[in-house]
């Protein structure tokens, strides 16, 4: 299906590379303007020059983890855009470890990107969306929200709250005409936290642990999770409220 973002403005959380990049790509061809917000600000604006569509593309520096750089970042983006009608919550981080082996600083960095940064780029872009009286989120979430995954003790805990959050936000802002939702992707093998996770163990044995937990017996692709985040923040999604979309080959299913 091809949904018509003519006219809409997106700001993408994380958006200068992996599944926010893939996102704006496909928003970009449906006719939206785009603004991707990055930690890495020259990233995000050679990747907004490389995107074409009848909309315009923009790229800041933004760290969603601290107050003041979220709130300058979409700021500038709605004026460069003229607005926002839609949020792409994405950026986040991985972390690996147990508990036991965990250090504090690394709990709250993950925690920190994922969760934190969740809460303040809602927080800055909903006041324009509330006024408007209409919206769409997408937060990203991840298997790793809805199922336990060793080894990734702060990851599985941050992306559980991103998915509980989703709802809370949704319920919330539902009678306000601002939809909320959350994708909850499995593994992405091509981005850079997929190259990462796959490169934590690369041993033939784990590779196929991994893979064995997947029924369509591979990993997933960034333009896969686009399809699915594109979709909820278009028109065609007009009942999904709250909803948690698991995009990952049946991993969460077994
Ligand atoms: P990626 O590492 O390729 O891209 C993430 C982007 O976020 C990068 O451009 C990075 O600079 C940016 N970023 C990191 N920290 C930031 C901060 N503090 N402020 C602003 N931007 C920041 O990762 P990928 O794979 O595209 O992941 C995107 C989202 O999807 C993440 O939330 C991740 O947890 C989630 N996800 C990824 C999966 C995978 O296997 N790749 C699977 C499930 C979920
Ligand atoms: C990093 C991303 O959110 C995926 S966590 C899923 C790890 S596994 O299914 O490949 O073990």
């Amino acid at each position: 299906m091809t949904h018509d973002f003519n006219g809409r403005k997106i700001i993408i959380t994380g958006g200068a590379a992996g599944i926010g990049l893939a996102a704006a790509s496909q928003l970009m061809q449906a006719g939206a303007s785009v603004a991707l917000l990055d930690l890495d600000g020259a990233a995000a604006k050679a990747s907004a020059a490389k995107l074409h569509g009848t909309g315009k593309a923009f790229g800041f520096a933004a760290d969603v983890t601290q107050e003041d750089s979220v709130n300058h970042a979409v700021a500038a983006a709605i004026e460069a855009m003229g607005g926002v009608d839609g949020l792409f919550n994405n950026a986040g981080i991985a972390g690996f470890g147990s508990v036991h082996e965990s250090t504090p600083e690394s709990w709250n960095k993950v925690w920190a990107v994922n969760v934190t940064g969740t809460f303040l780029a809602s927080r800055a872009a909903l006041p324009h969306m509330l006024a408007a009286k209409r919206g769409a989120i997408v937060n990203v979430g991840s298997v790793a929200g809805m199922v336990g995954i060793p080894n990734m003790a702060a990851y599985c805990a941050a992306k559980g709250a991103v998915v509980n959050l989703s709802r809370q936000m949704a319920a919330q802002y539902a009678p306000l005409g601002i939809r909320v939702n959350c994708v909850c992707p499995g593994t992405i093998a091509e981005t850079a936290m997929g190259k990462s996770l796959l490169g934590s163990d690369t041993s033939e044995e784990a590779m196929n642990k991994r893979l064995a937990k997947y029924p369509i017996g591979r990993f997933g692709r960034a333009d896969e999770i686009a399809n699915a985040v594109v979709y909820l923040l278009s028109d065609a999604a007009s009942f999904f409220v709250g909803s948690i979309v698991a995009v990952d080959g049946g991993m969460t299913t077994i």
